[in-house]
């Protein structure tokens, strides 16, 4: 936790974590809205990370990188029906298109974490660091929700399959 700071003194401190406490994050023209992780097992190897892009530039822009600490492979995947079998796999980048939005949720594009170091508790958030290619770097936390947890965004944007 962070120690209670003098306003006047912190401004700048103060006006980031307030962005903290709001789960939202920005770098250049490309936000990020509540990023969240699915609670896995003590035992699992393996874990993945949910979040909306938003980009208001006007040019597309893409995510190409993703890494944590709490990982010893971090990768971007997607959900494809391979011959009739719904199976994931990695990709290069995923597209987040001018004045438009792109959903990572389960069964869908997400971030997929391997070779976990340490397994985040329920409740506990972790850091996921983004690389757009227009917009650069920005650190995001990733909350950590129940296995049967179902975001807004799901709710709102989830392909029926
Ligand atoms: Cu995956």
């Amino acid at each position: 936790m962070k120690p209670i700071m003098s306003v006047f003194a912190f401004a700048t401190t103060l006006l980031v974590s307030s962005f903290a406490v709001a789960h939202d994050y920005q770098v250049g023209e490309i936000s990020i809205a509540h990023p969240w992780s699915k609670q896995v097992p003590p035992t699992s190897k393996v874990a993945a990370a949910f979040f909306d892009i938003e980009n208001a530039a006007s040019q597309d822009d893409q995510l190409i990188k993703a890494e944590s600490p709490i990982a010893g492979i971090t990768e971007i995947h997607e959900h494809a029906n391979v011959d009739g079998m719904m199976k994931m796999r990695q990709v290069k980048q995923i597209n987040i298109p001018a004045n438009g939005s792109e959903h990572l949720m389960p069964g869908d594009y997400h971030i997929m974490f391997f070779k976990l170091k340490n397994i985040p508790a329920l409740g506990e958030s972790f850091p996921l660091t983004l690389y757009f290619k227009n917009a650069g770097k920005v650190e995001i936390s990733v909350k950590v929700e129940p296995a049967d947890y179902q975001s807004e965004s799901m709710k709102k944007h989830m392909k029926v399959e």
